[in-house]
């Protein structure tokens, strides 16, 4: 096991490592931005090092800094948390540079999984299932007619360096096809540094539902089924669950098994996941992997048992997965989880950074929150708005759901505008209840919520 590990990171993720260290018996270091002086995680750490000023660029993203950081402390590790430089191999690749292990997959299976299209043919070679379209980034506009003649309308463009819902384009015509072509080239460009655009059938009325990973470097690898997220704004996910209602233990298999070949595909190892798009046929569809550990990680946690980011750490010394056999890992009631962002749900979601004056956390049978929130913490402006995961565990979906509410009354986050309110509101809807919401879902709740352009901003209308 290492004996100090450096937790590039901050925030509620920052605390879930810490936590996880301190539970193995390993030392933390902790890094920080000058205005997150005051944050939990470096008080938590053993030991914290101020990396730079409040902008990402000089501080969590700025990666001699952090390697400083790690060589004055002498660590043997870094964990990167989600976000940030979670999925950046070329830091994985200074990291090993140094002598410091990166917990993470390797540089090559994180570069691999990076292009979302060269992703796509990786996967479609080994037998995965993928969305009709094309093997090839789009040339010209002749050419991205004739896939679209092949595949038919509507079609989606997506930047092959995007990823995670960024730089979509939905065309459901000829004319709106070429004329969304060059714009899209252009902002992945901007956006990603390659103008490189694919093209493939777009799915109607999709559930958006990912496989939780655990591979170790014994060649075990197993699936903690599966988690789902189609509850998501401009692709930001909201509201989360495990198992998913529209799963059955069939498909959950059936996943999990190509969730395992896609892993495979890149001798993965470490904790990852692999997203699906599943259609109202129940086909479903590779469409990224994701080689980090996720926001969502902990609903996983409340159904398995197994404590992904210790695993994570597990692995990278070179252990074997705590539990190896597949039918040995259980999948106990039902889990829900809700992000609390400091953003204001009735005015499209804009970010509602500052001081929390008044707070009270909920507890109580099946509740885990997880948070770096406090009565007089300053939500800061620099960094993402979410504040919180509140979690709550079950023994059905209904216990699940009556448990999430009674905590989210509990929940007081003042004077800040949060997302409980809209949470709240979720958990009463119908088709939430009935475990029938599509990705328009939210769109739908919000129709009264004053959001004036939901889900889809970047769609190309008819
Ligand atoms: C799609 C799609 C429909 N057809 N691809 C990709 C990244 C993910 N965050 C959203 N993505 C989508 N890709 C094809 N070919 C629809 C979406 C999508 C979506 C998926 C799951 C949950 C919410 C969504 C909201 C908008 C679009």
């Amino acid at each position: 096991m290492f004996s100090k590990i450096l937790v590039a990171n901050r925030g509620e993720i920052a605390l879930r490592i810490i936590r996880a260290c301190k539970e193995l018996g390993v030392r933390t270091v902790a890094i920080y931005s000058e205005p997150d002086a005051s944050s939990p995680h470096v008080h938590l750490a053993d030991e914290a090092v101020c990396i730079g000023s409040a902008a990402v660029s000089q501080s969590y993203l700025n990666i001699p800094a952090i390697i400083s950081a790690a060589e004055i402390t002498d660590v043997d590790a870094i964990h990167p948390g989600y976000g940030f430089l979670s999925e950046n191999a070329h830091f994985a690749e200074i990291c090993e540079s140094c002598q410091i292990k990166f917990i993470g997959p390797s540089p090559q299976a994180i570069r691999s999984m990076g292009d979302k299209l060269a992703a796509r043919e990786t996967v479609r070679k080994v037998g995965v299932p993928i969305i009709p379209g094309a093997q090839e980034q789009v040339k010209d506009k002749e050419e991205a007619l004739k896939i679209a003649k092949r595949i038919k309308y509507p079609v989606i463009l997506k930047a092959s360096a995007g990823g995670g819902g960024r730089g979509l384009r939905v065309c459901h015509n000829e004319v709106r096809l070429v004329g969304s072509l060059m714009t899209a080239q252009h902002e992945a460009e901007t956006a990603f540094g390659s103008p490189s655009v694919y093209i493939e059938k777009y799915i109607e009325k999709p559930k958006h539902i990912e496989i939780q990973l655990l591979a170790d470097s014994h060649g075990h690898i197993t699936y903690l089924y599966e988690r789902e997220c189609t509850i998501q704004r401009r692709h930001q996910k909201l509201l989360e669950e495990a198992p998913s209602p529209s799963v059955d233990w069939k498909l959950r298999k059936k996943m999990g098994d190509v969730a395992m070949k896609v892993a495979k595909a890149v001798n993965y190892v470490n904790a990852g996941t692999v997203e699906f798009l599943l259609d109202t046929d129940g086909k479903f569809y590779f469409l990224e992997m994701n080689t980090r550990v996720q926001v969502e990680h902990g609903i996983t946690e409340l159904v398995t048992g197994i404590d992904i980011v210790k695993e994570q750490i597990r692995i990278a010394t070179g252990e074997k997965l705590t539990v190896i056999k597949q039918d040995k890992i259980p999948l106990k009631g039902h889990s829900i989880e809700c992000r609390i962002n400091a953003e204001d749900p009735s005015n499209n979601f804009v970010p509602c950074p500052g001081k929390i004056e008044r707070y009270n956390a909920p507890g109580g049978p099946g509740i885990r929150l997880d948070s770096h929130a406090y009565a007089g913490y300053t939500v800061l402006p620099y960094y993402d708005s979410m504040i919180g995961k509140l979690m709550s565990h079950g023994r059905n979906r209904g216990e699940a759901i009556s448990i999430m509410q009674r905590a989210l009354e509990e929940f007081i986050v003042e004077p800040i505008k949060t997302t409980i309110s809209l949470h709240k509101e979720i958990l009463k809807n119908p088709v939430f209840r009935r475990g029938q919401m599509y990705t328009d879902f939210i769109q739908r709740v919000l129709g009264e919520w004053g959001d004036k352009n939901g889900d889809e901003s970047q769609e190309e209308k008819k």
